[in-house]
């Protein structure tokens, strides 16, 4: 059945798929110096952001993302405190942060802030606690940012970007995550989008690899379902520097004190699960460390 004009559709060439959503109208569109942004309105999904004809996030099922690239790992660290956040621009890793009462400080670097002043106008309840005094914005290149970083400045780093083509190709790099992990204390993570596990395992493979090059001594995906992306699943890798990734703050899980709509206890362990495919490519988990 061919789709008419009110459909938005990303196509993913290299794995043959394409994803709609009915769209009602064209709320925004521009050409930033990095990137083409559109906003659309949908029927049935809220709105939209498209970047290059890839979707970002709609307004509906944007939570998955945005919990399972925050929640799990700071849950794994012991004390998270200091968070730096790579890309991110809509602001709502941002938000699922800040809901972290033990974070003192997160800093927010997003290579284009025109992704930040359109979401704070389209998506605004990603964005109603940027004043909060612990964000911190800084508008700029995430690779420079981490590399001129003192040493032991984060105890997690969240890499929430595109995909490895265009501005966010340097960030699924081994040069990258060594600044990453000379950036971190001892005991810090880094948690970034890895894509899907069922169209990218190439990507999953290949950054772990990296992680390990770079000096990380344990590496763990998580997965979860994304349906406005490729296949609808996702997936997000992390890497400690000495953590047991999959020794979790069980308790404070349970009693934290605030709401979320995937993301809980049972979750963060299914999540961790890896299917069958996943523990033949990637080996065993890290259970003992
Ligand atoms: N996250 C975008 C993940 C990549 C989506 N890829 C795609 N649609 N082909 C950044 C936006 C959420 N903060």
């Amino acid at each position: 059945m061919a789709l008419d004009k009110n459909w938005f559709t990303e196509i993913n060439e290299k794995g043959g798929t394409a994803f709609s959503l009915k769209t009602t109208r064209v709320l925004h569109d521009e050409r930033s110096p990095f990137q083409h942004i559109t906003v659309y309105e949908t029927e049935q999904f809220g709105n939209l952001m498209v970047i290059d004809g890839f979707v970002m996030l709609s307004e509906r099922d944007n939570f998955f993302y945005h919990e399972m690239l925050s929640h799990p790992a700071l849950f794994t660290h012991h004390s998270p405190w200091r968070v730096l956040i790579i890309g991110g621009g809509d602001c709502g890793t941002l938000r699922e942060v800040l809901k972290h009462q033990e974070v003192a400080e997160v800093w927010q670097v997003e290579i284009d802030e025109r992704v930040t002043r359109i979401a704070e106008k389209f998506f605004p309840e990603l964005c109603d606690t940027n004043q909060d005094p612990r964000a911190h914005f800084h508008f700029g290149d995430g690779i420079r940012w981490v590399t001129e970083a003192l040493p032991d400045s984060y105890d997690v780093i969240i890499i929430d970007s595109t995909d490895p083509i265009g501005p966010a190709e340097g960030l699924f790099t081994e040069p990258f995550y060594r600044q990453c992990y000379r950036a971190l204390n001892h005991e810090g993570i880094i948690v970034q989008q890895s894509e899907s596990p069922l169209l990218h395992m190439d990507i999953i493979t290949a950054m772990h690899k990296a992680m390990k090059q770079a000096g990380f001594q344990t590496t763990l995906t998580l997965n979860f379902p994304q349906c406005v992306y490729p296949s609808g699943w996702w997936s997000a890798t992390m890497a400690g520097k000495s953590t047991a990734l999959m020794t979790i703050r069980e308790s404070d899980i349970s009693k934290r004190d605030f709401t979320t709509r995937y993301y809980n206890l049972a979750i963060h362990h299914a999540a961790m699960a890896y299917p069958a495919f996943l523990e033949a490519q990637l080996g065993d988990q890290p259970h003992h460390f």
